[in-house]
């Protein structure tokens, strides 16, 4: 496969904050001159040191691009996110520079909607103690599993109809569940599922509550105590979307207690290390934030990171961009 946009004569330096798949640092490798930010020890010196002729940030939808980093470089000009999340990114100091900021929508939808399906069936029909039962020799000992309850035909909950939480619905309703959802209005395409705007109303009117908003300081924790009681010990919750849409310290004490019933979670505060008590948990799926972790769609939001990089240096319109 061609680049479409030729090497440029001078290299242009990036900041590079985070790792990629070898075949995405090899194209950008040969496109342009990367500052692996994420292998200094020192991040401030290394800022400092190589700060001046850096004009495009490279990051990850959970590594961002802080304020600070945005002030030690002078001459910045783009910041290319590799995920659909841009929160961990400060717009405020971007805006304020006129720096561009872009990331990798539409691409890794569906990815992440089946796997927010999956953590729901994986949780709700025990499957991981399920593996468990039959590794350990349980079966043959002990007998049959433990029985679980039903997902299809249940009531469920949709908290953020976006894009992400349309694919939801959309694999949901094969499986003849009672679909309502909460957004910031109706939708027009969604005239089959009901509109609860209240999440704590849609939480009372779920058996299971898919978080799947994009995260901003508006957000912050819209699933707090209320939602999480109204949820209930017979509800689960299930977010794919950023950990700070929840109040993880309610969270952790309504599992603790079985105020809720469960929750399936592939994102957490402090990612990748997380609040020690959520290992302790019985009722608890956790997933290494991975659900658009697949070859197909990584190599896409990849792609993507490079076109939008080459097409503003190209002074190109940018393929998608939020700034
Ligand atoms: C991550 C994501 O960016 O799209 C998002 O917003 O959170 C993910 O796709 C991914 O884990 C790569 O860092």
């Amino acid at each position: 496969m061609t680049d479409p946009i030729p090497t440029p004569a001078t290299p242009i330096d990036i900041l590079q904050v985070g790792p990629y798949p070898a075949w995405d640092e090899e194209r950008l490798n040969a496109h342009f001159t990367m500052h692996r930010y994420f292998e200094a020890a020192n991040k401030a010196a290394f800022l400092a040191e190589r700060g001046a002729n850096i004009r495009g940030i490279a990051t990850r939808g959970e590594l961002g691009a802080s304020r600070v980093m945005i002030e030690a470089l002078p001459k910045l000009e783009v910041i290319s996110v590799y995920g659909v999340g841009y929160d961990a990114v400060d717009l405020v100091a971007a805006k304020e520079r006129g720096i561009r900021v872009t990331n990798t929508p539409d691409v890794l939808t569906k990815d992440v909607a089946d796997l927010g399906v999956a953590m729901m069936l994986a949780q709700a029909r025990g499957m991981i103690g399920g593996e468990a039962w039959v590794k350990s020799g349980n079966w043959a000992s002990q007998g049959l599993y433990p029985l679980k309850s039903r997902v299809h035909g249940k009531r469920v909950g949709i908290l953020g109809l976006g894009r992400i939480g349309y694919e939801v619905a959309r694999r949901l309703v094969g499986f003849d569940m009672q679909i309502a959802y909460s957004d910031t209005g109706p939708k027009d395409f969604a005239s089959d599922w009901r509109f609860i705007a209240d999440p704590v109303a849609l939480a009372a009117e779920s058996d299971f509550l898919f978080v799947t908003l994009a995260a901003s300081a508006a957000t912050r924790h819209i699933v707090g105590r209320e939602v999480i009681a109204a949820l209930g010990p017979e509800g689960m919750l299930i977010n794919i979307s950023r950990a700070s849409n929840i109040d993880e310290e309610a969270l952790l004490d309504a599992l603790e207690t079985k105020a809720l019933g469960s929750a399936a979670l592939d994102v957490f505060e402090g990612e990748p290390k997380l609040n020690p008590r959520f290992l302790a948990l019985d009722n608890v799926l956790l997933q290494p934030h991975m659900a658009s972790g697949t070859v197909e769609t990584r190599k896409a939001m990849g792609k993507l990171v490079f076109d939008n990089l080459s097409a503003h240096f190209a002074g190109q319109p940018l393929p998608t961009p939020v700034l």
